[in-house]
This record gives C-alpha cells, sequence and structure tokens, in this order.
C-alpha cells in the first residue's frame, strides 16, 4: 500500500523526538499509532508465528538474559544437539494445520556452522517453504556465503535482534560487538533475505536506549519487514532473573513507539505475553502490534497457551448480531 502524505516512511529519526513520541500521553500515543497502524494494514489481522528451536542450550555468548547461554550454570535446561530435519519439518506442519502462517527455527549458536548441520538447516528451509509457509531462522552470526545459500534455500527472514540501544548492549552481551550484529543484518540485506530485527525491553535500560535502539533499527533502509518487541522472561538462574516484572503498559508504549517510527513494518508482541491479561495484550495489538508467537512454547520458555489464544482471537472477531 502507498504511504500516505502524512504518514512518511523516515530514516533518520532524532532521538529526542523517538522519546517524546514514547512519552506522550498514553491515549494520544495509542490514537496515533493506531491511525498509522491502519494506514499500512488491515487492523483485524493478526500474524500467527510459531517457533521452534531446533538446537537448544549450551551457547557460548554470555547474553545476560538467555537461558541458553553456557555462561549460566545455575539454569535448568536440558542441551538438544541439532534436531532432525523430519522431525522439524513434522512439527512445522502441525503448526500449519493449527493456523500458524510463519514457522521461526532458533538454534543456540554463537555463529552458523559450517557442514552438515548447515546443510541440514538449509533442508528444513526447503521442507518449510514446501508447505507453503513463510520459513525464518535464527543461527547467529553469518557470513555472507552463509547468507547466499539461506536465500537460495527459500529463506523468507533471518532473525537477528539488536536486543537494546548501543549504549546499554555492553551491560547485557560481553561477548561481541554491536557491530557484530550490524555485520550480519548487512549480510542477510545483501543476500536479499527480509529482515526480521527487534530487541527485549525491561532489562533496566532507559527509555533512552530502547528510543535509541528503534533509531538504529528505523534507520535500515528498507526498514526491517518485521520487529519483536519482547518483554524481558526472566529466568532462574540467568543474571537478570530477579528483574522486576515489566509494567505491562511499558510494552504497550514501546509497540506504539515501534509502530509510528516504523510504519510499514510487522510489529510482533514477542516473549513475554504470558505474563499478560487478554486485555493488556489487546492493547498492545490496539498499539499496532500485529503478529504473535503462537503455540505453548517459546524456545525453552513457556509462551500464552493455546487455548488462551484461541480465546484472545475469539474475543477480536466481529460478534454476530443473531447469536
Ligand atoms: N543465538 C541466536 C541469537 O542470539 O541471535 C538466536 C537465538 S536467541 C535465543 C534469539 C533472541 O531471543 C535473542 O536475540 C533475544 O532477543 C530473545 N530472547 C532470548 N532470551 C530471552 C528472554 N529471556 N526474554 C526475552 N527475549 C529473549
Ligand atoms: C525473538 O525476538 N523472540 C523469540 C525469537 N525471536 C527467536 C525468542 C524468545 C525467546 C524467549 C526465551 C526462551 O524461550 O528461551
Ligand atoms: Fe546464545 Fe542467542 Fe542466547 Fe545469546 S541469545 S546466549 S547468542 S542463544
Amino acid at each position: 500500500m502507498n504511504a500516505p502524505a502524512d504518514v512518511s516512511i523516515r530514516h533518520r529519526w532524532r532521538l529526542d523526538e523517538i522519546v517524546a513520541i514514547h512519552d506522550s500521553p498514553l491515549l494520544e500515543l495509542i490514537g496515533r499509532a493506531n491511525a498509522v497502524h491502519r494506514r499500512f494494514f488491515d487492523p483485524n489481522e493478526v500474524q500467527k508465528a510459531a517457533l521452534l528451536s531446533i538446537k537448544t542450550g549450551g551457547c557460548p555468548e554470555d547474553c545476560s538474559y538467555c537461558p541458553q547461554s553456557a555462561h549460566h550454570r545455575e539454569v535448568k535446561l536440558d542441551r538438544v544437539e541439532l534436531m532432525g530435519v523430519d522431525e522439524v519439518v513434522a512439527v512445522a506442519k502441525r503448526a500449519k494445520a493449527a493456523g500458524a502462517d510463519r514457522f521461526c527455527m532458533g538454534a543456540a549458536w554463537r555463529q552458523a556452522p559450517e557442514g552438515a548441520k548447515f546443510d541440514a538447516v538449509l533442508d528444513m528451509v526447503r521442507g518449510v517453504r514446501a508447505l507453503g509457509m513463510e520459513a525464518c531462522v535464527t543461527l547467529g552470526m553469518l557470513n555472507e556465503s552463509q547468507a547466499q545459500r539461506l536465500a537460495q534455500a527459500g529463506l523468507t527472514a533471518y532473525n537477528h535482534n539488536l536486543d537494546t540501544g548501543p549504549d546499554y548492549y555492553g551491560e547485557i552481551v560481553t561477548t561481541r560487538r554491536y557491530q557484530d550484529r550490524l555485520a550480519t543484518l548487512a549480510a542477510v540485506r545483501r543476500a536479499g533475505i527480509e529482515m526480521c530485527c527487534g530487541g527485549i525491553i525491561g532489562m533496566g535500560e532507559s527509555v533512552r536506549d530502547r528510543a535509541q535502539m528503534l533509531q538504529v533499527l528505523a534507520s535500515f533502509a528498507p526498514h526491517p519487514e518485521s520487529v519483536p518487541i519482547n518483554a524481558l522472561v526472566p529466568v532462574e538462574g540467568t543474571p537478570l532473573a530477579a528483574r522486576e516484572p515489566l509494567d505491562p503498559l511499558e510494552l504497550v508504549r514501546m509497540i506504539a513507539a515501534t509502530r509510528i517510527v516504523m510504519p510499514s513494518s510487522r510489529v510482533r508482541l514477542s516473549a513475554g505475553r504470558s505474563m499478560l491479561t487478554r486485555e493488556a495484550q489487546i492493547l498492545c495489538l490496539a498499539a499496532g502490534a500485529n503478529s504473535i508467537f503462537y503455540g505453548e512454547k517459546l524456545l525453552t520458555a513457556p509462551n500464552a497457551g493455546v487455548n488462551e489464544d484461541d480465546a484472545l482471537f475469539a474475543a477480536l472477531a466481529a460478534r454476530s448480531p443473531f447469536p
């Protein structure tokens, strides 16, 4: 859909502009975000993306939020090596039957491996695409050739999050630099793969850090096709386990600001939904989110239940005037 005159796609946002949007009166913020959302998307359409951990735990990075880091030895998590291709495609098939249109596969790697494991991931991508679903993977850092091979296998999107703003990044991860993330994202774009890139809130960062992350995301041209906004899931044994639960309205503000700054991107209400009431989730959708992770589990943490989600979608549907 073409951008109407009053909602232009911008790649250069000032930090104070984004902070001012984020901190504007809540009803005004939601109203503005909803108006932008409706210019670019059908407001009744919410994408269901299924998520599967294809390789779990034992990751050499030290991301302080992540239960899959080998640095956090107190986390109770069973490591599982790379799943078989047939097994993964069978899960995708079930997800499709349950109503998912996108299948996302996550692996706890610092960087995508070479050899048989990478070839197996390529087969998974081909298998998912053959089902008629969008395929997304997140495998850690990629080089140019790996990005090209994923593109040739038909990959729809690559998920690689910035997680937070550049100034706060060093508080959260020390085993890689922001620049490393940007290099992988550049390789993804050069290969012609859609970019799925967002972050996490509730890790102790300031509004300024959140706005900085949005500023970097919006600087990509084109904007990332999808932007997952995760609320921290505080997992026992990780350094962020004791973080105060996020006020759901913080998530509403962040989603609304994301929608306004990147009007035509799909904004995904990602991890943390199980901490939200049905009504808080509906506020997030009204504020511009138009995708969710659907299914009982995220990668390792519980997601909102499928029964709860069916109730959510039932509540969103039009009501018959003659019940
Ligand atoms: N290892 C790859 C990487 O880091 O790019 C892919 C898997 S990693 C688990 C994918 C994303 O999940 C992270 O970038 C982070 O944004 C999100 N994530 C991980 N643990 C989380 C948590 N406890 N709460 C919210 N989001 C989380
Ligand atoms: C994203 O932004 N969120 C998903 C997906 N991309 C791969 C992962 C959320 C992980 C939540 C913690 C867990 O399940 O281990
Ligand atoms: Fe590894 Fe990804 Fe978890 Fe970081 S977020 S520890 S890179 S699996």
